[in-house]
């Protein structure tokens, strides 16, 4: 698998018959461990990303800024990175020099949303207003004859069910995306039930591959994303609010028992950190180019 290029790795992916699952990560060391428990691809969360910089999901935090944290992110691991792209930071010209840069830092693909700038996180229920159809169509066209690399992806994602437009509106914006030249289509829905995505699968032509985020219908069980053939499920939060959870408890323990002793065997070990960023590496590398270097 890590000898096709990352790109084709994810086009691959979003190809392939059955379902693929992809972990959202907001840092390089979250992204190393999705990508150690199995995970094929990474969804760069927005949301998880600009929460884990102390900022709220609606654009704070500039292109350039989180551009930084995608490159980290992509150096080090060997998966594919989808990166959340939101309305793409601006208008088609925004689109363009977004795609640019995320081939230029080895990003694999880009998920853009037809919501207007600056966007809120879909399960805030305020502000989830649609940019025009035509608008958003450019924006993905502006993306696809922007890519240098044929294989990166470009995904549209529509809000129409988020913002209420219905099930019409969100076929007829998936077909224009689409026919746009996207690679697949995200139909993101707030539901606690599978229903409006089954609707929408329901009605498709299949001409490009499904793509869907279940945070609020989790309970959902996997058979039914292969029943109704998704391509791809995005668990597009877990790794942070696990990590918030876990920091948390930790911070309030320490604090009030003065002491780090008792959680001990709780917490990751030095060793874990030092394989995670693979020191070994290093001291291997270290043996073969700089032999005169001291070990103990
Ligand atoms: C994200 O992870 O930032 C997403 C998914 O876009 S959602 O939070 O459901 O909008
Ligand atoms: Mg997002």
């Amino acid at each position: 698998m890590f000898n096709k290029s990352k790109t084709l790795q994810l086009k691959t992916l979003l190809k392939a018959k059955g379902v693929s699952y992809v972990m959202e990560a907001h840092h390089a060391a979250s992204a190393i461990l999705a990508e150690r428990a199995g995970f094929p691809a990474i969804w760069a969360s927005g949301l998880t990303l600009s929460a884990a910089l102390g900022h709220r999901d609606c654009n704070e935090l500039s292109w350039t800024e989180i551009s930084a944290q995608f490159e980290y992110m992509a150096d080090a691991t060997r998966v594919p990175i989808l990166v959340d792209g939101d309305t793409g930071f601006g208008n088609f010209n925004n689109v363009r020099m977004l795609v640019r840069k995320l081939e230029k830092i080895g990003v694999a693909g880009v998920c853009l949303e037809d919501k207007v700038f600056p966007k809120t996180n879909s399960f805030l229920p305020y502000n989830q207003s649609l940019s025009s159809i035509e608008e958003f169509v450019g924006k993905i066209q502006a993306a696809k004859d922007t890519q240098s690399d044929p294989h990166f992806c470009v995904i549209a994602r529509t809000e129409a069910f988020i913002s209420g437009e219905g099930l019409e509106s969100a076929l007829r914006r998936a077909d224009a995306y689409q026919k746009a030249g996207a690679d697949a289509i995200l139909v993101h829905s707030k539901k606690s039930t599978i229903d409006e995505i089954k609707a929408f699968c329901d009605r498709w032509d299949d001409s490009v591959p499904l793509v869907i985020v279940p945070t609020k219908y989790a309970s959902t069980p996997s058979e039914v994303y292969e029943e109704l053939q998704i391509s791809m499920v995005i668990w597009a939060n877990h790794l942070f609010r696990a990590s918030l959870l876990a920091m948390e408890k930790a911070a309030q323990r320490i604090f009030q028992e003065k002491t780090v002793w008792n959680l001990e065997n709780e917490i990751a070990t030095l060793e874990k950190i030092f394989d995670l960023v693979d020191e070994k590496e290093l001291t291997l590398a270290e043996k073969k180019y700089c032999p005169s270097l001291q070990h103990l």
